[in-house]
């Protein structure tokens, strides 16, 4: 392999921030690979189940705390921040409605996962065809550099790594948080054994005595600062969660129907974030400011046709259903509502009849 100079890796390192920035992505940041710190944050998480139903948090733990397990030759991570607040209909005032809809923020547009691992790859590229051409690697021994992009669903301990990269601190409400844009962003990662120097201005914690994230929290979910039990989040319950959500989290829900954004909305460090100018991102069909009925009256196909490309997508019709069915069950009482619901009483799925049922009960103890 050619050796590149430490000054020439500074450069280049310089060069990728640059092309980063024209790939979309509002801040790159370089860290080494040693997350020790926090494989004991990790295992105490999984010791407390925190974790729910969430197998795939414990079973490739390892891979999660050690990069070079998860890619044999990496040495250093290059994440990447995509900021995802776009302007839509305000939160609170659909928070506030509770016949309408709440969507989180993250879900109002296009899916990120696809398009983050995208322009990750094509900087990956960008990178390579440098070396290539600055370097002449084609005629040196293997192995070249090396580079493996990924975003959310991979073993990565992604807030973790971005921190050590200078691109925030990890908030008391488990966010990665950046004291001029708050915490309405995207991570994504490139794994690399290209020993590029590592950035070192780290962002300090700003949490100091705030804790109104911990007091925010409809379902009482953080066992403590830092500490999230997912088992009572409501963005595990409306998302991750394949069964039945537990009855006594179900009034708490409100009508936050897919993920939520309670802890973020509260967050003083995300009264300035930036509007992200990403087309992508921007609400589809109107699903800043749904009726709950409309979106409950949906059918499979309407469905499969409004969440194409979407994150929603992956929670599937029943699983729709029944979030919006919980939702419906906290709205004030109405007869379009109630006739909305006893539309889907006998409904296929038990976990649609069963939750809507439970909405049915709600109306009639109301009135
Ligand atoms: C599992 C998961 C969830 C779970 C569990 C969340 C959680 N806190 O673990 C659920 C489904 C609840 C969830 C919800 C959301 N998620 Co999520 N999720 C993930 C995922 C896949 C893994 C997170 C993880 O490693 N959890 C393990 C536990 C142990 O980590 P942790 O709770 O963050 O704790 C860490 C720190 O707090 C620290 N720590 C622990 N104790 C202590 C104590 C002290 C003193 C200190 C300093 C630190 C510390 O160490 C732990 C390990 O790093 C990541 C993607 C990825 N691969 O990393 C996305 C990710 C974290 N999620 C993301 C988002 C956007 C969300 C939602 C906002 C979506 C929504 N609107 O509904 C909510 C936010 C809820 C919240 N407050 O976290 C983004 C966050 C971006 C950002 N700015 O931080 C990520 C990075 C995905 C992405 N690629 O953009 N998520």
């Amino acid at each position: 392999m050619t050796a590149i100079s430490t000054a020439e890796l500074a450069e280049l390192k310089q060069q990728i921030k640059r092309w980063g920035k024209q790939f979309g992505f509002q801040k790159i940041g370089v860290s080494d690979i040693d997350l020790s710190q926090h494989e004991h944050y990790l295992n105490r998480w999984l010791a407390q189940h925190f974790h729910g139903s969430m197998d795939y948090m414990a079973t490739r733990q390892h891979l999660r705390t050690q990069p070079a397990s998860l890619v044999p030759g990496t040495i250093r991570i290059i994440s990447a921040r995509l900021d995802y607040f776009t302007s839509a209909t305000d939160a609170n005032a659909v928070l506030n409605d509770k016949a309408k809809a709440y969507i989180s923020r993250y879900a109002l547009g296009r899916d990120y996962h696809k398009l983050i691992r995208k322009r990750l790859s094509q900087l990956a590229k960008q990178i390579d065809d440098y070396l290539q051409d600055n370097y002449s690697l084609d005629d040196t021994p293997e192995p070249h550099y090396q580079y493996r992009a990924f975003t959310d669903s991979a073993p990565v301990l992604e807030r973790a790594v971005a921190e050590k990269a200078g691109l925030g601190w990890i908030g008391k409400n488990t966010m990665l948080l950046h004291e001029k844009v708050g915490s309405w962003f995207f991570l994504g990662e490139i794994y690399t054994n290209l020993p590029l120097p590592v950035d070192d201005d780290h962002q300090p914690n700003r949490c100091g005595s705030c804790n109104a994230c911990q007091v925010a929290c409809p379902t009482n979910a953080f066992a403590g600062p830092y500490q999230l039990d997912a088992r009572k989040c409501i963005s595990y319950l409306t998302i991750e969660l394949k069964t039945a959500i537990p009855e006594s989290l179900r009034k708490a829900i409100g009508n936050r129907v897919f993920g939520c954004d309670d802890c973020q909305l509260v967050c003083p460090f995300n009264k300035w974030r930036p509007v992200s100018k990403e087309q992508d991102f921007s609400p589809r069909h109107q699903l800043d400011n749904a009726a709950l009925i409309d979106l409950f009256a949906w059918d499979e196909e309407t469905f499969l046709h409004k969440t194409q490309g979407s994150a929603i997508r992956r929670i599937g019709y029943l699983r729709w259903l029944r979030n919006l069915a919980v939702g419906l069950g906290n709205a004030p009482s109405s007869q379009s509502i109630i006739d909305a619901l006893k539309i889907r009483i006998n409904h296929g799925s038990e976990l649609v009849r069963e939750h809507t049922r439970w909405a049915l009960q709600q109306h009639k103890q109301r009135n």
